[in-house]
């Protein structure tokens, strides 16, 4: 049933005329102006509320039935979201991308233009949150009843500017001029304890006295499927202080400072997303975060529960909680507090639902990456909760001990506190016990999970451990960022339904041998390169994009840029093939190693630069701020696609899969998704160098000296002199100093497989049909990396939901 015809209501019409009614409508009645005098943001904000009224329909509609079928809901929690813009996509998935313009030319406006002041909330990271996003795309596509929570934060992730060729740090205030894209929900409030102690009452029953109180204020966007009339929601908090943390007495008596003082801290919470969390001060805050998403989303789960079921037996049946990494794993105490102190339920059953409500996606392998917090800072935020911990502990530690007897040290492994060398809460741990599924995001990572990081979990309980191998949207990171490309496959394939059904690219193959179609496909990347316009579009366009880490190996690339100017400066009469080495990405602000990579890339790109013998065959750029906008023009772009992480570091990688995806040809290691992408898109189309895991844990453990590699090597010598030397800009000593003394992530020992694979890059680029083969070849491969496949193999091996089809 429509439910706007039930209430009365005018449908939208689907017309280019009747979107340039409600146009002005909008226009008029919203903005409060006329076509005359509205400015560029004016219309911004209409088209935009005008598109997300046709998307709010949908939403009703979506909410009508899943209250209907009281399903299984997915609820994902995740600290961090990088949806991309919304404009675009709404666009699309609304079906209004066509009409929009049209009616935007009829009123004088340039699309362009007012399309341009669309915003990218970035609200993550990197691949973390990105993932999520992706996630929360395909659920609405495979229409899973699913909500997405998360936190509002006023700044996201930094903006990266270059000073000097050093990253400068700017912050991000990306809403404002406002948010068209969000529904206020103030009536869903929540209230958040934090501090304070616990006390018994004469039944033994315990009760948190809280220290501060603070208030959630939520607010959600649409998460359109694509293809269907599912629209979920993403529900982002934000902290509020409450009433009575504004001194009104203080205030009349002129002491303005301190009579806000209390609700400027409680509005700390949600003020800024975290960049890394490698900084001391930070710690307690981040802690209050992740406290405030998982007490604000549990009460909204509940609350949401409540509206068709009374038995909490049956809530496990009805929900399905996914931790995004360990940052909400507070929930699963928090939910413990919730059914034991608040709804009276005995400790074992409540274990029970607890249990089997959650399922955890961890997201790294490095020891470093595990999240712990001092057990005094835990005890004074969450005092009941370090209780609860303890509780669950003593439990846990009681079945290890029946397993393993007499194993101490395995006991002293898996508690949930670590003792020494101080006292911690290992989140990792707790994230495991508390929950019915645990998942690695490629299957190495998973394998590496079950067999080095959680291995004393695995061997506890096997069947708890699954591989979900992440994926992508093919809406966004190919339809959308592709439109010619994606137009191109349409027509070879003779219809859009892979976009939706991505596995159909395989079709794709038989036209990697047909000469025009290859011509066709080449001439879109070359005019990809010209929209992104960095460097010259016959150039081999050689990317890494992503976020600066040591593990990463930006440093290896680097060396190799390095080598191929040197060669070109010994011999300059040479032919060579020219290259465009484009890097993007943010390092932490406090990561002062991933710092120094970024001053020496923009040294080198600069002394390459000035020298005329060089500049016609090499070319280093380096666009700063990386985020999924800028990323969405470059992967279209790109020819090589750099996934050259240390053996055993990725756990995934899904830039690897975006750009394989927009045929590019990987170079890589046997790391992460990597593997997977070389499987599906075959070794003769993957550039493969590099030590694997086994052999980097060997050489590792039997005494790495990375000095050899330079007595050894003469042009490794040569490129890292340079850089000792100083001869880029006199940048980049500690760059060249930590790779000669010590190189943790065995980049020398990588060098010369890795240029000598480079080499064979450059033999391969010089046969232009048969790399726009391989490049065919890679897009009609890759179906398998689509987050559809991921979100269904979540489906039946984690969450065990169906699909609720949304009726007309
Ligand atoms: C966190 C930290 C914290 C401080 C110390 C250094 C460090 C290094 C890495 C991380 C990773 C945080 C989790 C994360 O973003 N993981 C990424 O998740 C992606 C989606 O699953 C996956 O594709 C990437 O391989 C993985 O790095």
């Amino acid at each position: 049933m429509d439910v706007r015809n039930g209430m009365g209501l005018r449908p939208l019409g689907t017309s280019a005329a009747e979107f340039e009614q409600d146009l002005l409508s909008n226009l008029y009645y919203r903005r409060g102006t006329t076509v005359e005098s509205a400015s560029t943001q004016d219309a911004y904000e209409t088209l935009a509320l005008t598109v997300r009224d046709r998307l709010a329909e949908r939403r009703v509609r979506t909410a009508a039935a899943h209250y209907a079928a009281n399903p299984r809901w997915v609820y994902y929690l995740s600290a961090e979201y990088l949806l991309g813009k919304q404009l675009e996509q709404n666009m699309l998935y609304s079906g209004t991308d066509r009409i929009a313009r049209i009616a935007m030319k009829q009123l004088g406006l340039d699309p362009d233009e007012v399309e341009g002041l669309d915003v990218e909330p970035g609200l993550g990271n990197g691949g973390l949150g990105r993932l999520a996003a992706c996630l929360l795309d395909a659920m609405a596509t495979l229409d899973i009843p699913a909500v997405g929570y998360g936190i509002r934060y006023d700044l996201g992730i930094f903006k990266q500017t270059f000073k000097n060729g050093a990253q400068v740090e700017k912050p991000d205030d990306w809403s404002y001029q406002g948010n068209p894209w969000e529904f206020p929900a103030p009536d869903d409030r929540q209230t958040v304890f934090f501090y304070g102690h616990t006390e018994r009452d004469a039944n033994g029953k315990t009760c948190w006295i809280p220290g501060e109180v603070v208030l959630g204020e939520p607010s959600h966007m649409l998460v359109p499927g694509h293809g269907t009339d599912t629209v979920n929601i993403v529900r982002l908090w934000r902290a509020r202080g409450s009433e009575s943390s504004f001194d009104l007495s203080r205030f009349s008596a002129g002491q303005y400072a301190e009579a806000v003082d209390e609700a400027v801290h409680a509005e700390n919470i949600s003020k800024v997303l975290y960049p890394d969390d490698s900084t001391e001060s930070g710690r307690e805050l981040r802690l209050k975060q992740q406290y405030f998403l998982v007490s604000c989303s549990l009460r909204d789960i509940i609350r949401r529960f409540r509206l068709r079921n009374t038995d909490w037996s049956e809530f496990p049946k009805k929900t399905v909680i996914q931790l995004n990494d360990t940052h909400p794993t507070l929930a699963i105490p928090e939910l413990m507090r919730l059914l034991v102190d608040e709804e009276g339920l005995n400790w074992d059953l409540a274990w029970t639902i607890v249990r089997q409500t959650f399922a955890y996606t961890c997201h790294t392998l490095l020891p470093e990456a595990l999240e712990t917090w001092s057990v005094p800072m835990f005890e004074r935020l969450l005092p009941r909760h370090l209780e609860i911990i303890y509780t669950i502990n003593e439990h846990f530690l009681a079945e290890v001990r029946e397993a393993f007897p007499g194993d101490v040290d395995r006991v002293r492994r898996m508690s949930l506190i670590q003792e020494e060398p101080d006292r911690r809460v290992r989140m990792a741990n707790l994230a495991v016990v508390g929950t019915q599924a645990v998942n690695g995001v490629a299957e190495l990572h998973s394998e590496l999970l079950a067999s080095t990081t959680l291995r004393d979990f695995a061997e506890l309980w096997p069947a708890k451990f699954h591989n979900v191998t992440n994926g992508i949207s093919p809406r966004r990171f190919i339809k959308i960022a592709n439109p010619t490309l994606s137009s191109l496959i349409s027509e070879g394939l003779g219809g859009d339904e892979w976009i939706n059904d991505l596995d159909r690219l395989a079709g794709l193959e038989a036209l990697a041998d047909d000469e025009s179609f290859r011509s066709r496909w080449r001439a879109v990347k070359q005019a990809n390169k010209v929209r992104l316009g960095l460097g010259d579009p016959e150039s081999l366009t050689d990317v890494m994009i992503k976020r600066f880490h040591e593990y990463k190996r930006q440093q290896l690339k680097l060396l190799h840029i390095i080598t191929m100017y040197h060669r070109i400066k010994a011999n300059p009469g040479q032919a060579y093939v020219p290259r465009t080495v484009l890097f993007a990405g943010k390092a932490a602000p406090a990561y002062h190693a991933a710092k120094h990579v970024i001053r020496l890339i923009n040294a080198v790109a600069a002394v390459i630069d000035a020298d005329p013998a060089v500049s016609p065959y090499l070319k280093v750029v380096f666009p700063p701020n990386y985020n999924v906008t800028l990323g969405s023009l470059i992967i279209p772009a790109a020819d090589l696609s750099e996934q050259i992480s240390m053996a055993g570091k990725e756990a995934s990688g899904t830039g690897n899969m975006k750009l394989a995806l927009n045929g590019a040809l990987t170079i890589g290691t046997l790391d992460g998704a990597n593997i997977e992408i070389r499987d599906k898109v075959g070794a003769d189309n993957f550039f493969l160098f590099g030590l694997d895991t086994p052999a980097a844990t060997a050489l590792k453990n039997n005494g790495y000296r990375a000095r050899d590699h330079y007595d050894r090597d003469p042009e490794l010598r040569h490129a890292l002199d340079s850089i000792l030397d100083g001869k880029f800009l006199g940048i980049g000593r500690e760059v060249g100093e930590s790779l000669l003394n010590w190189d943790e992530y065995l980049t020398l020992a990588d060098y010369r497989s890795y240029v000598d694979a480079q080499d064979q890059v450059d033999a391969a680029w010089q046969d232009t049909d048969q790399w726009t083969r391989k490049s065919i070849l890679n897009t009609a491969r890759s179906g398998f990396f689509s987050a559809d496949r991921t979100v269904r193999d979540y489906a039946a091996g984690i969450w065990h939901v169906n699909p609720v089809k949304v009726g007309r």
